[in-house]
């Protein structure tokens, strides 16, 4: 790009997140381009091409008259197709190994963390308690993979390598090598051959409120583990926080780990915190690096303006 070209500004709108890092990084690797920065230095909107966001107010985005392209710097679009003013511009979200594997990392901390009882040793070791429970090996277990994208994917690759029984359950039903695939429709026998359930949805009109009672009353409970777990680190909304409460109080909930809340952070008052068999992250599981992240945007942009295709389009119908 030809230096002081103001037509092809970037915006960089992010709130929730420490803003310095991304500006300091984009400023490092697109020196020559002009930086525009919410809320307080937003200058001439007409000069604004692209933006790069993470939960922008409603309203920013549709007073952009030149805006070419958006860029959600997460995985996750609900932030922005929430918008009904959003403008009829491509969005481009987050797909990088460096976001990928910090999932994969989480999912499968909590997922060796139920399968190897680390909860139930941490209560011992605090009353000096010498006990051994029976340890199913890992081909026993089966876990489930509820959206089976590009981190469910890499995360159920993982588990297999370590034995797991998995399977994924996606919109389209896509099959994957090794792995037990089903539809929607077919949701009912991929929970009952589930004990450890992973969520990693997008959150659309179609998953909001998803796993509710009914959903956990369908795991499997009589397997190796002898219970059934479930981890969150797709998005609050897709859970009914009351629900979780109401299956670990009746057992058909063994022990959840969550990521993502309906409000966060998650309210001081919320009988969550202090459960004993709920494992809490402040919506860590995969955070944006800008280190690893603006690069991967800035290669985009420079295809776009060479004319190529932009990859990891949002299809704004299906909401992700
Ligand atoms: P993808 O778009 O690659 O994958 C989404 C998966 O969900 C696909 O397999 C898709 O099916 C499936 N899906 C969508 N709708 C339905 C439905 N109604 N029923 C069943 N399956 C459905 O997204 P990513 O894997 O990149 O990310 C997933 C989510 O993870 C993000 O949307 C975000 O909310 C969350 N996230 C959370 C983070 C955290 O730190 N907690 C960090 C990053 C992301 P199909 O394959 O058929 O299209
Ligand atoms: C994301 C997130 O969607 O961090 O990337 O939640």
């Amino acid at each position: 790009m030809p230096p002081n070209d103001r037509s092809r500004a970037i915006l960089l709108a992010v709130s929730g997140w420490e803003r310095a890092a991304w500006e300091a990084k984009l400023r490092a690797l697109a020196p020559h381009r002009d930086l525009h920065l919410w809320p307080d230095r937003i200058g001439a909107r007409p000069q604004i091409a692209y933006a790069c966001v993470w939960k922008p107010p409603t309203g920013l985005l549709s007073a952009l008259p030149n805006l070419k392209v958006i860029f959600s710097l997460g995985a996750g679009v609900d932030h922005l197709v929430s918008d009904p003013d959003l403008p009829r511009v491509p969005i481009v979200r987050i797909v990088d190994p460096d976001l990928t594997s910090r999932m994969t990392e989480y999912v499968v901390l909590q997922v060796l963390m139920h399968h190897r009882r680390l909860r139930l040793y941490q209560d011992q070791q605090a009353e000096r308690v010498w006990r051994e429970y029976p340890q199913p090996a890992a081909g026993e277990v089966g876990v489930g993979i509820m959206g089976l994208g590009v981190l469910g994917r890499d995360a159920a690759q993982v588990l297999r390598r370590l034995g797991f029984r998995v399977a994924g359950l996606s919109r389209t039903g896509s099959s994957m090598a090794d792995v037990e695939t089903f539809r929607p429709d077919q949701r009912a026998a991929f929970l009952a051959r589930t004990e450890i359930l992973v969520c990693l949805l997008p959150l659309t009109a179609e998953t909001r409120g998803i796993i509710c009672l009914r959903l956990l009353r369908g795991l499997k409970r009589d397997g190796a583990l002898g219970g059934a777990y479930l981890i969150n680190a797709g998005r609050g909304d897709l859970q009914i926080e009351a629900d979780i409460l109401a299956a670990l109080q009746e057992e058909t909930l063994a022990g959840v780990s969550l990521d993502v809340f309906a409000t966060e952070p998650l309210p001081p008052e919320s009988p969550l915190w202090l459960h004993p068999k709920v494992t809490i992250t402040p919506h860590v599981a995969a955070v944006s690096d800008p280190g690893a992240l603006v690069a991967n945007v800035l290669q985009q942009i420079e295809r776009f303006e060479q004319g190529l295709p932009l990859n990891n389009l949002v299809n704004r119908r299906l909401g992700y």
